[in-house]
């Protein structure tokens, strides 16, 4: 399987999020994507392959024009405001109930697109983000063209990222901008999000939509991360009904009921009939991850891929969340040869 990969990503290597009532250090960090990379090549799972250059106008065809020109000026927009310190880019404020939308400055502005606390912008943001969009562009082309499957080593990760709103380590959503991408050239795609938390992102920006599929298996917004979307109860609206899953599972699940709710996410899938499987590949449903709550084991990435692989179709798979260090490299090859081994 060809892998997609620049070493631009290592420009966004935020130090610390605010989290829990702290600055605590970052978890979505460079070594991340080099500990995949270094495993894919180990194992020779495949060529190691750059991107090409797409330009901004795929990305214009999810996020919001104003929102995209916020991410290319925010960090010079931030030091020149802060001229003598070097932290990166965080909100303080948001337009919460009752208050007016303004976008006048810096500070507005953040508070204007932000989720949360825990997705600084710093001097490399920008570009690292672009460069994983160029990333899955190149893996969704080479799809295009007949590849049967893919890897796309996307960091930083876009699941959380909808059309003007970034957040959860998220800036741009790539299998977004891929599946739209995809979509506008006839090919008729399905988004399946295995990452640990809702891709609330990806399903905020289909949900109004019949072209775009999108199943999403993650642990429960009653308790997790992104808490405030991700419930059972939302299927989609007015054309997109019944074109969006959720199924979200309790803490400490494990491979047995995992695989339970990963078969009842593959029949619609199934049903659908894509002609391609984006994966929102996400590997913090390892049971040693430092920040969820899960329990799948080493071996249960290879069944993952491949049930995966089960269903017959082209698939993508974009690498999204997992930050235990140690592990990351073997689970997430574990799935790509799960699913070319079947
Ligand atoms: C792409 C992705 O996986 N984004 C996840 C963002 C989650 N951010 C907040 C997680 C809160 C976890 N709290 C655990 C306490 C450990 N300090
Ligand atoms: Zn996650």
């Amino acid at each position: 399987m060809k892998t997609f990969y620049s070493p631009a990503h290592r420009q966004h290597a935020p130090k610390e999020e605010f989290e829990a009532g702290r600055l605590s250090p970052a978890v979505e960090v460079p070594e991340r994507a080099e500990r995949v990379r270094a495993e894919i090549e180990r194992r020779n799972l495949g060529p190691v392959l750059p991107p090409e250059r797409f330009g901004e106008e795929p990305i214009l065809r999810v996020h919001a024009p104003a929102f995209m020109s916020f991410l290319g000026t925010a960090y010079a927009e931030w030091r020149k405001r802060y001229s003598n310190d070097t932290a990166d880019a965080l909100p303080s404020a948001w337009p919460a109930r009752g208050m007016r939308f303004n976008d006048s400055d810096i500070e507005s502005r953040l508070g204007s697109f932000a989720s949360d606390t825990a997705t600084p912008i710093g001097a490399g943001t920008h570009e690292a983000a672009r460069a994983a969009v160029n990333v899955i562009l190149t893996a969704a082309q080479a799809m295009q063209r007949g590849e049967p499957a893919v890897f796309a080593l996307t960091r930083p990760p876009g699941h959380h990222a909808s059309a003007d709103v970034f957040g959860g380590y998220c800036y741009f959503n790539n299998v977004a901008v891929a599946a739209q991408w995809l979509a506008d050239r006839g090919l008729r795609p399905a988004i399946l999000d295995v990452d640990y938390h809702h891709g609330n992102g990806t399903q905020a920006i289909f949900y109004m939509r019949s072209d775009v599929l999108f199943v999403s298996i993650h642990a429960d917004p009653s308790f997790a991360f992104p808490h405030f979307l991700g419930f059972a109860d939302e299927r989609g609206e007015g054309a997109g009904e019944g074109f969006n899953l959720n199924l979200p599972l309790r803490r400490f699940t494990d491979w047995a009921a995992y695989s339970v709710a990963l078969e009842a996410a593959l029949a619609p899938i199934q049903h659908f009939s894509p002609d391609v499987l984006l994966v929102s590949l996400g590997l913090d449903t390892f049971e040693a991850d430092p920040i969820s709550h899960f329990r799948l084991k080493r071996e249960d990435y290879l069944r993952m891929g491949e049930a995966l692989a089960a269903l017959r179709r082209p698939a993508l798979f974009a690498f999204e969340g997992g930050y235990n260090l140690e592990a990351l490299g073997d689970i997430t090859a574990n799935v790509l040869e799960g699913f070319e081994a079947a």
